[in-house]
């Protein structure tokens, strides 16, 4: 019986109980595995729910919105509590989101937001993801100093909220200073091995003497961007300066090895928010703000980035 149906009936037969995790089940529609930084999410998401006693009802969609919009609908059959969705792409969700909704299963979204109206989501745990891009163009911007600067880019999966936001946060942060021009843009899909395949092609398209920082939206492809430059006998973070977004452990190795120039850090832990709403909406009804805002930091070879990396390497990126 689903928990909210419990605390109705307890509530009408006798003094009202206070709902404590241990009763939750809850269902998480996580897009698959496709980043260093999804998986660490993937990896804090159990924990925090285990910490809780939640049950968690895992599934992976290997990025696909189909595969999601099936792992919602078997939880709704199975009557879980409430559902957590990392939405792999901004439209197509108002079916679903409609049948949680009458059903009464709450909906919290992590780390991406959806083109649907703000009733039919419980809230949305997220960073500023605009923001993220106006700090890697501010930085770049600071960092030529006026200089001339042909920049390609390295989208996000295409569709998602991230790729959007990203950016055009990124063409804010730049905006203003004629010295810098996007000369190359194409999606890579969040992967290592997509954001090696797009920057060959963009070092065989444009010519690596021509190129002269890399923005990515993830650090995967910065990662995999940096074995092209490599292969291409060009040096990573001097010939090409190169910044991304997650701040994961191998970002931060290379920013130690001075292969990498910059990386804003996006927490894995968009769970902990997601399950204290939860919590406190069953516990009595608490309405959280519609958005949840996680903070996000630039890193830059002025950190010990070799001291984080120790840090963060175990923590299941
Ligand atoms: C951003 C998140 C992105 C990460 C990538 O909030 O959705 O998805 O930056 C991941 O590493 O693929």
């Amino acid at each position: 019986m689903k928990l909210k149906t419990v605390l109705l009936a307890t509530a009408i037969a006798s003094a009202p109980i206070a709902a404590t995790a241990a009763d939750m089940t809850i269902g998480f529609s996580q897009i698959g595995s496709e980043s260093g930084w999804r998986a660490a999410e993937t990896t804090v998401t159990r924990l925090e729910a285990e910490e809780r006693g939640i049950e968690l009802k895992f599934a992976d969609a290997q990025q696909k919105q189909e595969n999601q919009i099936k792992a919602i609908r078997s939880f709704i059959a199975q009557g879980v509590d409430a559902i957590l969705i990392a939405p792999v792409v901004a439209t197509g969700w108002d079916e679903v989101l409609e049948e949680a909704q009458d059903a009464e299963i709450p909906v919290v979204l992590l780390d991406r937001t959806v083109d649907a109206d703000e009733s039919l989501y419980l809230t949305a745990v997220t960073s500023d993801l605009v923001h993220e891009g106006q700090v890697a163009g501010e930085w770049l911007a600071t960092e030529m100093d006026g200089a001339d600067c042909r920049i390609v880019e390295l989208q996000g999966t295409t569709g998602s909220s991230p790729a959007i936001d990203r950016k055009n946060g990124f063409e804010q942060g730049i905006a203003g200073h004629d010295n810098l021009e996007i000369v190359r843009s194409q999606t890579g899909d969040f992967t290592r091995a997509q954001g090696k395949v797009v920057m060959e092609s963009f070092l065989k398209a444009e010519g690596g003497e021509n190129i002269c920082a890399l923005y990515a939206h993830n650090d995967d492809m910065a990662v995999g961007a940096i074995q092209a430059i490599k292969e291409a006998g060009l040096t990573p973070g001097e010939d090409i300066k190169i910044v991304a977004i997650d701040a994961v452990p191998d970002a931060h190795l290379a920013i130690a090895n001075g292969e990498m120039n910059a990386t804003i850090e996006l927490t894995p832990n968009m769970a902990g928010p997601a399950l204290d709403a939860l919590e406190a909406y069953f516990a009595d009804g608490t309405e959280p703000a519609k958005w949840i805002q996680t903070e996000s930091k630039l890193f830059t070879a002025a950190d010990d980035n070799q001291a984080i990396y120790e840090m963060k390497k175990d923590l299941g990126y």
